[in-house]
């Protein structure tokens, strides 16, 4: 483990992302995907390190920050949780640039940020909220029908935002914090039996997240969700792919126009706004505007006779 390694913390609207900001692996001077086929091969115990218990927790989304391909970009980012990596997260680019904010790399004003899955532009606002124009988005199928175990049988679409979602309009029960553990077992059933009868999204990807909807329960905003991550957390904040998928969906069924604001309520009641843009071959540019906040600046140790070092595998 290479040591010392300093992480940056920061909550967007509730939702953790930790952000490595030097000691992690050198993974080279490849593409993007090849620096990701690189860590997850030979550092991922980096990876567990510093997400999982018990430095961190199965709700934190970590954020390896590399040196840009492109001199123009400001940065190059791979996203991962307790259970592996994530393509795109909107919520962690929000917190990529507060935190380059805060340390005084990036200045008010637009920016591009690399990802496994493309280029997005962030775009940091005078009053600290950051926009990013996700990659391009779209619906794949339609009311797609799962028999679930125990559980009955659920109908989604299955939409690209920049990760795989699965995304159902009636939930088992209201949308509340009080009812997670119950909106937690049946996302997670349903991404079993998705797996099981081998429905996946396009050239055979897996679904890892599941995404419930509802009515928003403040007036001002257009939906509530509900947004199982990969492994067993749930998404504190509105969940930007998970929006970005949404309106693309929304789109394919002609109840969103390009430049409608659309406001998806999350689990805690916080707000992404969203709207979208035509894209090419029926798919969608979308953009989401949200918040974060720096909660801490930390060392990490790993010492050599931690028998965690490597973090927790439950
Ligand atoms: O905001 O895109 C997102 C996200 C994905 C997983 C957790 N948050």
């Amino acid at each position: 483990m290479p040591l010392p390694v300093l992480v940056i913390d920061s909550h967007t609207q509730g939702e953790p992302t930790r952000i490595v900001v030097s000691g992690g692996p050198d993974l080279g001077n490849g593409s993007i995907e090849e620096r990701l086929q690189r860590f997850s091969a030979e550092y991922d115990h980096f990876r567990s390190a510093v997400v999982c218990e018990p430095r961190g927790s199965e709700v934190v989304v970590g954020a390896l920050l590399l040196e840009p391909v492109q001199p123009a970009s400001s940065a190059a980012v791979i996203f991962f949780n307790d259970v592996g990596y994530l393509g795109m997260c909107g919520h962690g680019t929000i917190g990529v640039l507060t935190t380059l904010a805060y340390l005084g790399k990036v200045k008010t004003g637009p920016h591009t940020i690399e990802t496994p899955v493309g280029n997005v532009q962030a775009t940091l606002h005078e009053d600290k909220t950051v926009t990013v124009e996700n990659v391009a988005s779209y619906r794949y199928r339609s009311a797609v029908t799962v028999e679930v175990a125990r559980y009955g049988s659920y109908t989604g679409d299955i939409a690209w935002g920049g990760n795989w979602f699965f995304l159902i309009a009636n939930p088992p029960c209201p949308l509340t914090l009080d009812n997670r553990l119950e909106l937690i077992a049946t996302a997670t059933a349903i991404r079993t039996a998705l797996q099981e009868k081998e429905i996946t999204g396009a050239d055979g990807a897996l679904i890892d997240h599941i995404e419930f909807f509802s009515a928003p329960h403040d007036a001002r905003n257009s939906s509530r969700n509900f947004v199982l991550c990969p492994g067993a957390s749930f998404d504190r904040s509105p969940c930007g792919t998970g929006t970005s998928a949404k309106m693309a969906c929304l789109y394919h069924e002609g109840t969103l126009s390009p430049g409608t604001v659309w406001r998806q309520e999350g689990i805690l009641g916080t707000v992404f706004e969203g709207s979208i843009r035509e894209g090419q071959d029926g798919e969608v540019n979308p953009s989401i505007r949200g918040r974060a906040w720096v909660t801490g600046e930390s060392k990490l140790l790993f010492a050599e006779d931690d028998p965690f070092a490597a973090g927790i595998k439950f």
